[in-house]
C-alpha cells in the first residue's frame, strides 16, 4: 500500500540539500513535493493545499544553521498530511449502531457509487463485521437494475447467513429498501444494509432514484463507495454524490491493487467526510479501518 507514493516522496526529499529556510528554498521543496503528489494521483487541489500548508509551517519553523533541514521537512510534512487526512467528525460506526439498538430502531446504511467499485462486496464485508460484533443484519437488494445483482447479493447472504430482502428486477429500489426496514423492525434486526445500482455519473435517472431511496428510507448513514484505481475521476464522483445525495463517509476499495495511493489522500480532503474503511481484497475480511496516522506513516519516509 502506498509504496509508489512513499518512494516518490522519499526521492523528492532526497534532493533536499538546503541548509537554510529562505523563501526560495521553501518554495523549491514544496513545489517538488506538489509535483510528486500530483504525479501519484493526489488531486491537484489537495496537493496544492499540502504544499501551501507545508510552506507556511516551514516558514514559521525556528531553526539554526546546524539544524537538520531534512528532518524538519519530514516532521512538518507529517503534520500537514495528518491535518489533511483527519476528518472533522470521525465516525464510530459500532457505537452508532449500539445507540440505535438501545432505542430499538434498526440502523440503516445506504451504499452508493458508480459501477463495479465494490458496493455489493462492501455490504457483505460490513455485514459480516457487524455480525462478528454481535449485531444482526439484513440486506436490501436495492440494485434492481443490473442483471444478476440480486443473485449476487443473495449468494453473499447465503455465505454469511444474512437474510436478503428482494423483489424482482425493475421494481422500485426505494420500496425494496422500505420492505427491508419493515422486516428489521418486526424481527428486531439491528442493521439494514441497502445495496443500490451502480450508476454512470451522468445518468440523472439513476441519481433521482438514489434521492428517492434517501427520502423514503432516511438512512442513518450514506456511504460513498469508490475504487482507488479510478484515480482522479474518483474525485469528481465523490463531489457529485455529495452534491446529489449528501454523503456521510466513504469506503475506498481496491487499495490492494492501487500502486499509486493518491486517491486515499484526496478523498477525505475533497469530501470533508471521513473514510470509514479501505477495501484491500476480495475476501470478506479484506478491509481495514482508515487510520490517518498509519497512512501518514506509510507515505512519509522515516529519514
Ligand atoms: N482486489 C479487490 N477487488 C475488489 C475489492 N472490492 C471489490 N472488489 C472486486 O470488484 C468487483 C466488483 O465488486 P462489486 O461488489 O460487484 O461492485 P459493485 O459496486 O456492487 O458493482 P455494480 O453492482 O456493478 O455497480 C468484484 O470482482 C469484487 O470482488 C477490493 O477491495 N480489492
Ligand atoms: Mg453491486
Amino acid at each position: 500500500m502506498f509504496d509508489q507514493l512513499r518512494k516518490s516522496v522519499s526521492k523528492a526529499l532526497k534532493k533536499i540539500t538546503v541548509t537554510d529556510f529562505s523563501q526560495k528554498s521553501i518554495a523549491k521543496v514544496t513545489k517538488e513535493l506538489k509535483d510528486v503528489l500530483i504525479k501519484n494521483e493526489v488531486a491537484v487541489i489537495t496537493a496544492e493545499t499540502i504544499s501551501k500548508n507545508l510552506a507556511i509551517k516551514l516558514s514559521k519553523t525556528e531553526h539554526t544553521r546546524f539544524t537538520n533541514a531534512k528532518s524538519i521537512v519530514l516532521a512538518s510534512l507529517k503534520e500537514v498530511l495528518l491535518e489533511v487526512l483527519t476528518p472533522e467528525k470521525p465516525i464510530d460506526i459500532l457505537a452508532e449502531i449500539k445507540k440505535s439498538k438501545d432505542k430499538k430502531t434498526p440502523y440503516t446504511i445506504a451504499f452508493f457509487g458508480v459501477n463495479g467499485v465494490g458496493k455489493t462486496l462492501s455490504i457483505a464485508k460490513l455485514g459480516k463485521f457487524f455480525n462478528d460484533n454481535g449485531f444482526s443484519c439484513v440486506f436490501a437488494a436495492g440494485d434492481t437494475f443490473r442483471a444478476g445483482s440480486i443473485q449476487q447479493l443473495q449468494k453473499h447472504g447465503e455465505n454469511l447467513k444474512i437474510r436478503v430482502i428482494a423483489q424482482t428486477y425493475g421494481s422500485d429500489a426505494a420500496a425494496v429498501a422500505f420492505d427491508a426496514i419493515n422486516h428489521a423492525v418486526s424481527k428486531e434486526i439491528d442493521v439494514v444494509l441497502i445495496d443500490t445500482a451502480g450508476r454512470i455519473e451522468t445518468s440523472s435517472n439513476l441519481m433521482s432514484e438514489l434521492q428517492k431511496i434517501c427520502s423514503v428510507t432516511e438512512p442513518d448513514l450514506k456511504i460513498f463507495v469508490g475504487d482507488a484505481l479510478t484515480g482522479n475521476s474518483l474525485i469528481s464522483q465523490v463531489t457529485l454524490f455529495n452534491e446529489k445525495v449528501g454523503i456521510d463517509c466513504s469506503i475506498l476499495n481496491k487499495i490492494d491493487a492501487d500502486v499509486k495511493g493518491g486517491a486515499a489522500v484526496s478523498v477525505t480532503h475533497i469530501s470533508e467526510k471521513p473514510i470509514l474503511y479501505l477495501g484491500i481484497g476480495q475476501n470478506y475480511n479484506d478491509f481495514e479501518p482508515f487510520i490517518p496516522e498509519n497512512i501518514v506513516d506509510s507515505i512519509v519516509p522515516e529519514k
